[in-house]
């Protein structure tokens, strides 16, 4: 059974005027596109892998066959990162919740939380992500190159930030900085509480 892209849950302007239209049809019409046929067409002839959830192949990549390994992570790891982006992404949505609380006790408060956030999503190089993760029942922002995931890594995301020029060269152009401020107000934090809460079962 091969991997689909599920539809965007919302209009693509509905992010307008931080996220704009055009990016996000390019983004996931064309780029989550090519990562799900990519990864379809790496799995062709393992059909047992292809019955797996994307998630499944990317917590134990040392299992997958060599020689198409490497494309399982990088397509199957696009497939994923960006199935969670979507619906991770709403406007106007106010930060709540226990994973508030839970920011707040590991970063002192929220604009610490964000500052440290973004100079990390500031400072990779190349291509890549910046998440807040659960490890061993501790927040932690990490990065990410090219489309590794941190379930790779044991790591369990509850927030993200795509920071591929994809995401907001359209608009930005190089100004990433601007993209990560726009990030900022189409967070939707019920939906990273809900990661929160599945991250500490
Ligand atoms: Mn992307």
């Amino acid at each position: 059974m091969a991997y689909v892209l599920e539809p965007l849950p919302y209009a693509y302007n509905a992010l307008e005027p931080y996220f704009d239209e055009q990016t996000m049809k390019l983004h996931h019409d064309k780029h989550h596109q090519t990562y799900v046929d990519k990864l379809n067409t790496a799995l062709q002839n393992f059909p047992d892998l292809q019955n797996k959830k994307v998630e499944d192949l990317l917590k134990d990549l040392n299992s997958i066959p060599e020689t198409i390994r490497t494309a399982v992570r990088n397509h199957g790891g696009g497939h994923f990162n960006h199935s969670f982006w979507w619906p991770m992404l709403k406007k106007d949505v106010q930060v709540s919740g226990d994973v508030l609380k839970a920011i707040n006790s590991s970063f002192g408060n929220f604009d610490e939380f964000k500052k440290k956030f973004t100079d990390s999503a500031l400072g990779l190089f190349g291509s890549g992500w910046t998440w807040l993760v659960l490890n061993n029942g501790k927040l932690e922002i990490m990065n990410t190159a090219n489309q590794d995931c941190p379930i790779s890594l044991g790591k369990k995301p509850v927030l993200g930030v795509d920071v591929w020029e994809h995401a907001y060269y359209v608009k930005f152009f190089n100004r990433r900085a601007d993209y990560l401020g726009a990030f900022w107000s189409v967070v939707n934090w019920d939906k990273v509480n809900e990661h929160y809460r599945v991250a500490l079962k």
